[in-house]
């Protein structure tokens, strides 16, 4: 695996401004951070007169439609290959993750590769990489102060946005006091707090309650209750006609319940793969390194793999694995 260069925020500004041709994206099955990130710095570079291209390999999926300027975000061409001086992948902690908006791209000057994972591969050119961000959301609020460039309110929205669901609200291990000036700092740049937490936390689509009732009927206990788990089938994922967006957010309530410290979310995915979601509540348990063991990876307190079936088979083996950290076998 080749690894980029440690750039510093000097090195990033000075590529962009000379490049023209730009490209902005990031990581398959997009959350807030994800959207939050692509969209601020494409409105910056818009502003700084750029030809700027906002890739998700989802488009923009109607959850987000909330987020200001989301509709500037669109899914890659099938056939066809864009070249671009710069490109820039955000909170994406392997180029695969950029799932088919890397078939997309053609010739690419320079890579640059920002993000908070501490998985992260270090591909790319010019590589900006701080895991003790909460969210990539906060890398970029740090360099657009240090560049000195205008967060207009929609790009203050769109961070805002970032933070909030990278820290689940301000609450997770790296919300830090300069997470919470950065939060000020953006409700100051004139964004409606209660507007926009209600578009992220208070407007889910009906569907969503249905699929959480099946979960919770599925959910188990291990080690002691220490472990929780639920699992949702293509059977039961197509009968309530659920969009791979509604499940963002359901492992919280796993997670919520008192001397739970792993939580583990099994989702069937076509072509007999199974998506893997984990969520520490102890930093003494780390989730990156159970997922690793499966070909994943993130954060030490919120991690994911994909693996290969059928479900059961996933069941087994990461129960297993995440007993094994806690120190108590299933
Ligand atoms: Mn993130």
């Amino acid at each position: 695996m080749s690894t980029g260069m440690d750039a510093d925020f000097t090195q990033i500004r000075h590529n962009l401004d000379a490049a023209t041709r730009i490209g902005v994206a990031s990581h398959v099955r997009p959350d807030g951070d994800a959207y939050g990130c692509t969209i601020a710095m494409a409105l910056h570079l818009r502003a700084l007169g750029k030809d700027v291209t906002v890739w998700n390999e989802e488009g923009l999926t109607d959850k987000f439609r909330y987020l200001p300027e989301s509709g500037i975000v669109t899914a890659p061409p099938d056939h066809a290959k864009h070249d671009f001086d710069v490109f820039i992948a955000l909170d994406t902690s392997t180029k695969e993750r950029l799932g088919r908006v890397l078939k997309a791209t053609g010739k690419i000057g320079t890579w640059i590769n920002i993000d908070h994972h501490v998985s992260n591969h270090r591909y790319g050119d010019l590589v900006y990489i701080d895991d003790s961000a909460p969210a990539t959301g906060q890398i970029l609020y740090d360099y657009f102060t240090a560049v000195g460039a205008e967060i207009t309110p929609a790009m203050a929205a769109n961070l805002y946005a970032a933070i909030s669901t990278d820290t689940g609200s301000f609450q997770y291990e790296k919300t830090t006091p300069h997470t919470f000036r950065t939060a000020a700092a953006l409700v100051e740049k004139g964004l409606d707090v209660q507007k926009l937490s209600q578009a992220m936390y208070d407007s889910h689509p009906r569907r969503r309650l249905e699929l959480l009732k099946s979960l919770l009927n599925s959910a188990r206990f291990f080690a002691g209750d220490r472990v929780a788990t639920f699992s949702l089938g293509l059977d039961t994922a197509a009968m309530l006609r659920v969009l791979p967006e509604d499940n963002e957010g359901l492992i919280d309530h796993l997670r919520a319940v008192e001397g739970v410290q792993i939580a583990v979310f099994f989702e069937e995915l076509p072509e007999n793969k199974v998506r893997v979601s984990m969520r520490s509540k102890d930093a003494r348990y780390d989730v990156c390194k159970i997922c690793s063991l499966f070909g994943g990876g993130g954060h030490a307190q919120a991690a994911g793999a994909r693996m290969t079936g059928p479900l059961a088979d996933a069941e087994e083996k990461v129960i297993a694995a995440a007993c094994h950290e806690i120190g108590i076998d299933s």
